[in-house]
């Protein structure tokens, strides 16, 4: 396929190895620290939101056993009441001491007997505002002397129960949700109910607050370093790993980067865009007067990667890529630039540009081409296009193709047939088609001299042609016989090595100041 070919297998330099190395540590040092504080706190997070829930369960216990006293109770505090109340206190899993008292918050019986003491008038407007008649406490117990959890609730039967609970028993199931990662204080109201978070004497990095709005309690958790970096060393092999395979993306990353900016399509693609490419000229000799009026515009590209790389397969690389528009408009502009440094020379000369018959039939061909026109006014009258039958045409494509066709012509471009008799185009084709010149392929001229068939061919072929008003060029003229044979058929233009092979830009003018007026 390529003409040569360039090593394409890629350097990696150990610098930058050590460089990635460097810069991968950095990397999963952040991603690995920053992962784990995140980590922490949805844990806290969550785990959190299960203690509230625990709380909550809890205070539905404590408020059902109330529930029970007082469904139980009496205004009296006889024998039997004080057994009752006993009875309620040994089986309790929270409370160590139940009271009972009226509606005028006075309590007049505990599980120890008769009493006769007023709760603290705060806590009976709490009570009675609450919509359950329910609420809770933390005080100094006067039976104990201890800082006590103290739940209240007043019955629809006008008796009151209050229950008295070492403050831990509430806390047992949080206990078991937050500790030992994370310490917490548990507050009623402003006073705190377990404290645990504040022995801790590491930094707090973050906390988490949930509260219970119902009882006014709060709870804060909180992450200390220390849990952090506990976790921290824990999980360090896990970072090396993370480094390790941050590592090896990042090498792969950029050898693949390297690759693909190497790979053919990249830089076919690269070369279009930055209009990298050469366009070659080759003339087309006139046999009536030895000058040349016509050349053809051939691409050629040398890849900085791949070395020189054939036409054929550019512009199958391009149609694989959709790039043959592009390509086509590349060469044009090329054209156009010549034409415009090299007015006097090119002045009499028509250059045609091969063109992809597909593209003839995009919506936009005929737009572009008249912008074109108007960035390169040199090219006016001065362009030509030449077309290979590949393929028959559908019938919806067909109307499309003509009407294209005549838009070129309106436009002043010549139109050719390229490649003419080994494609599809047949002679019924040229009547529909209202080409200016036919191109005879280069197959017929190499076996011209030897093969009758081709000759008779060719000569009804160049009649036709004659008959309507078409020119006609034979490629691939290589020898002088096959020069003479072309000449005997009536053929009048030439292109081929013969005369001249494809030239850049400069040897073409070069070529045209010696030759052209022989
Ligand atoms: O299909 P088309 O006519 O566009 O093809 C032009 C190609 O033919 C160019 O790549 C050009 O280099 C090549 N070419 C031009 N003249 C000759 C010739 O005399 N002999 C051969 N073999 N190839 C030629
Ligand atoms: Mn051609």
């Amino acid at each position: 396929m390529f003409a040569s070919r360039i090593t394409t297998s890629i350097p990696f330099k150990k610098s930058l190895v050590s460089y990635y190395c460097i810069f991968s540590l950095f990397l999963s040092v952040v991603v690995f620290s920053s992962g784990i504080y995140f980590y922490l706190l949805k844990d806290i997070e969550d785990r959190s939101q299960s203690a509230k829930s625990a709380l909550i369960h809890r205070m539905d216990e404590v408020f059902s056993e109330l529930k029970q006293v007082v469904d139980e109770a009496s205004f009296a505090c006889e024998e039997g009441d004080i057994k009752r109340l006993r009875h309620k206190t040994f089986y309790s899993p929270i409370f160590k001491e139940f009271g009972l008292f009226d509606d005028d918050f006075r309590v007049y019986c505990t599980n120890f007997g008769l009493r006769n003491f007023s709760i603290f008038s705060t806590v009976g407007d709490r009570i009675k505002q609450s919509k359950d008649r329910t609420t809770v406490s933390l005080m100094k117990s006067r039976s104990l002397g201890e800082s006590t959890f103290i739940a209240f609730y007043l019955g629809e039967n006008g008796i009151g129960a209050n229950g008295l609970a070492p403050p831990h028993s509430l806390s047992v199931d949080i206990d078991h949700l937050l500790l030992p990662d994370y310490p917490y204080e548990l507050t009623v109201g402003k006073s705190a109910l377990v404290a645990n978070e504040l022995k801790t004497t590491s930094k707090i990095l973050a906390q988490e607050v949930v509260s219970l709005d119902d009882w006014a309690m709060t709870l804060r958790v909180v992450l200390p370093s220390n849990m952090y970096w506990s976790k921290v060393i824990a999980l360090l092999p896990f970072g090396v790993v993370l480094w390790i395979v941050f590592w090896v993306i990042s090498c792969v990353l950029h050898w693949s980067f390297l690759h693909y900016g190497r790979s053919l399509p990249h830089c076919l693609r690269r070369a279009i865009r930055d209009n990298d490419m050469e366009v070659y000229y080759q003339p087309i000799v006139s046999l009536n007067d030895n000058k040349i009026h016509d050349m053809e515009a051939l691409i050629r590209w040398r890849s900085p990667h791949h070395g020189q790389v054939s036409p054929l397969s550019i512009v199958e690389m391009s149609g694989r890529l959709n790039l043959l528009g592009d390509l086509t408009w590349m060469v044009i502009r090329n054209v156009g630039q010549f034409y415009r440094e090299n007015q006097k020379q090119l002045n009499n000369i028509t250059t045609a540009v091969n063109v992809d018959r597909y593209c003839l039939l995009n919506d936009d061909f005929i737009a572009t081409l008249i912008d074109l026109l108007e960035e390169y006014p040199e090219l006016k009258g001065r362009l030509g296009l030449e077309v290979t039958e590949t393929s028959a045409l559908t019938d919806t494509e067909l109307p499309l193709m003509v009407s294209r066709f005549e838009h070129i012509k309106a436009l002043g471009i010549e139109l050719s047939v390229d490649d003419f008799g080994t494609g599809y185009s047949g002679l019924d084709f040229l009547r529909r088609f209202p080409y200016d010149t036919l191109k005879l392929d280069r197959v017929f001229i190499a076996s011209l001299k030897d093969d009758q068939f081709t000759q008779q061919v060719l000569t009804s072929i160049t009649k036709l042609a004659k008959e309507l008003n078409m020119k006609i060029v034979a490629e691939g003229v290589e020898h002088k016989d096959q020069l003479d044979a072309v000449r005997a058929l009536g053929i009048n233009s030439v292109q081929g090595y013969y005369f001249c092979v494809p030239l850049p830009q400069d040897q073409a003018l070069t070529w045209l100041m010696e030759n052209d007026t022989k």
